[in-house]
């Protein structure tokens, strides 16, 4: 039986988990449950999960859920969870900062006053970019000269951020090119170029910036 990924029908928390599988070409089941639909309800308690949740992850005997815990399963599962002590220490405090960046964005994505909020948003979140630019620094990847797992949850960051505000990058020309980095490995490419990416919705349906709708021109 092929591995199944289950989550929403878009990019949310799972993607970097997609662009994992992509990347070393693993034949797994991409299921998308339909926001509005009740077919993830009907099942949610009946597969067999200790903490029944989007996404999830069975392989073989092994069922799983907390996208963190998988995405760490299957990049020590294919050799991207670093080669050091030092580069998955580096992996380590990238993958919780990475998830705190991608907070900061879901809450203002989610929030009522999304639109009016922007400007101010956009002048506090330089202090970020800035880290992210020194941590990255004259490095290839965040772990140094080898791809990981968690570059694809920084760069999955970066480009939702670039298309909440499509000239984020412009000043900060390290993370630009990590995020092209990334973004042209061939296997990134072939799979962002095919029918199975979806590059819209972000979030979920409820959010004022990214949860539906239509997507924007520079996405
Ligand atoms: N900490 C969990 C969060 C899981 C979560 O909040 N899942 C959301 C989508 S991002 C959901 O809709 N879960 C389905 C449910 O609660 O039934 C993870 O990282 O996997």
């Amino acid at each position: 039986m092929k591995p199944i990924l289950g989550y929403w029908d878009l990019r949310g928390i799972v993607e970097p988990i997609r662009y994992l599988f992509r990347y070393k070409k693993v034949d797994f089941l991409d299921k998308r449950y339909v926001h509005g639909t009740d077919k993830w309800l009907k099942e949610k308690f009946s597969l067999g999960l200790d903490f029944p949740n989007l996404p999830y992850y069975m392989e073989n005997n092994l069922k799983l859920t907390q996208s963190l815990a998988i995405i760490r399963y299957l990049g020590k599962k294919h050799g991207l969870d670093g080669k050091t002590d030092q580069q998955k220490l580096r992996i380590f405090v990238a993958e919780q900062q990475s998830r705190d960046f991608r907070t900061t964005l879901r809450t203002i994505a989610y929030d009522p006053h999304c639109e009016e909020k922007k400007k101010d948003f956009l002048e506090n979140i330089s202090g970020a970019f800035k880290e992210w630019e020194r941590f990255v620094g004259n490095r290839k990847f965040i772990a140094g000269d080898d791809l990981s797992y968690v570059d694809f949850m920084v760069y999955e960051n970066l480009d939702y951020y670039r298309i909440f505000h499509a000239s984020i990058l412009d000043d900060y020309p390290v993370l630009k090119a990590y995020h092209s980095r990334v973004k042209n490995l061939p296997e990134i490419q072939a799979y962002l170029k095919s029918s199975e990416f979806k590059g819209w919705p972000l979030f979920g349906p409820t959010a004022k910036f990214g949860g539906g709708g239509r997507e924007p021109r520079h996405i």
